[in-house]
């Protein structure tokens, strides 16, 4: 599977795929007995936001099929936490992950980087540019910091909390830990990709990680959806919706 950049995590969702549907539709009929409005952030709570930039919105550069609709969910969420988080997909122009820096490649196709396989995208999401900025509807008024990733030329992040390499940190898992936040609720752009990587490491971190779906649109690149929520809820990331949220 080309979707994934560390090579473990590759197995695991190749491994992983054709299992996804059957388990995918246990959990949704769990989520099923779930009485609407019975999770209520506290303190310890955040709601991070991931990368609802123009850029994966139609008109955008790498637009995410459906991505606007998350934009009036999100803004509902946002009256629900004490503590919101946004980040900001951020690359340098010639970014190691646009297909543009690689002679012969494609976008959507894959590339060898020293830290593992690399999917090549469209240029998108360049520092500083209007494609860059934050959806205009997005009103989050209270949220206290935005986090910029994928800064580093040489090396993507998917993840807002680790580098694609592994061991870089943003500093969001210091900035919530030091605030006293153990849980994180996950929302915005792209399922499959940020949302997904930034909800696994919170796990490895030792956050409570909740992925509210309907506040989510995926990519889906080969399949790359369901193997990810596959990936997702094998890691203890719990899949809810925004009407379970008090
Ligand atoms: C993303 C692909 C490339 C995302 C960012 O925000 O999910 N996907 N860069
Ligand atoms: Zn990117």
């Amino acid at each position: 599977m080309q979707v994934i950049a560390s090579p473990a995590l590759s197995r695991r969702l190749f491994l992983g795929s054709t299992a996804a549907i059957g388990l995918t539709a246990g959990f949704g009929g769990l989520h099923q007995a779930r009485a609407a409005g019975t999770i209520k952030p506290d303190a310890k709570s955040a709601l991070i936001v991931v990368d609802v930039q123009n850029c994966f919105i139609d008109g955008g550069t790498l637009p995410v099929k459906g991505g606007a609709e998350v934009v009036p969910v999100i803004n509902k969420l946002a009256a629900s936490f004490e503590n919101i988080v946004v980040t900001q997909d951020w690359h340098t122009p010639g970014h190691a992950s646009f297909a543009s820096a690689h002679a012969g490649k494609k976008p959507f196709e894959t590339t060898a980087l020293p830290y593992g396989t690399q999917v090549l995208w469209p240029d998108h999401c360049v520092q500083g540019s209007d494609d860059a900025g934050l959806h205009k509807d997005l009103k989050l008024p209270t949220a206290s910091l935005i986090i910029r990733k994928g800064h580093n030329k040489n090396v993507d992040s998917y993840s807002a909390f680790v580098e694609a390499d592994g061991k870089t940190m943003t500093g969001l898992a210091g900035y919530l830990k030091e605030r006293g936040i153990n849980t994180v609720f996950v929302t915005g752009l792209a399922t499959d990709f940020c949302v997904a990587w930034t909800a696994m490491d919170a796990r490895k971190l030792g956050f409570t990680a909740y992925v509210i779906e309907d506040a989510t649109r995926g990519i889906d690149l080969n399949g790359s959806l369901a193997a990810a929520w596959k990936q997702m809820t094998d890691a203890g990331v719990k899949r809810i919706q925004a009407s379970d949220i008090a």
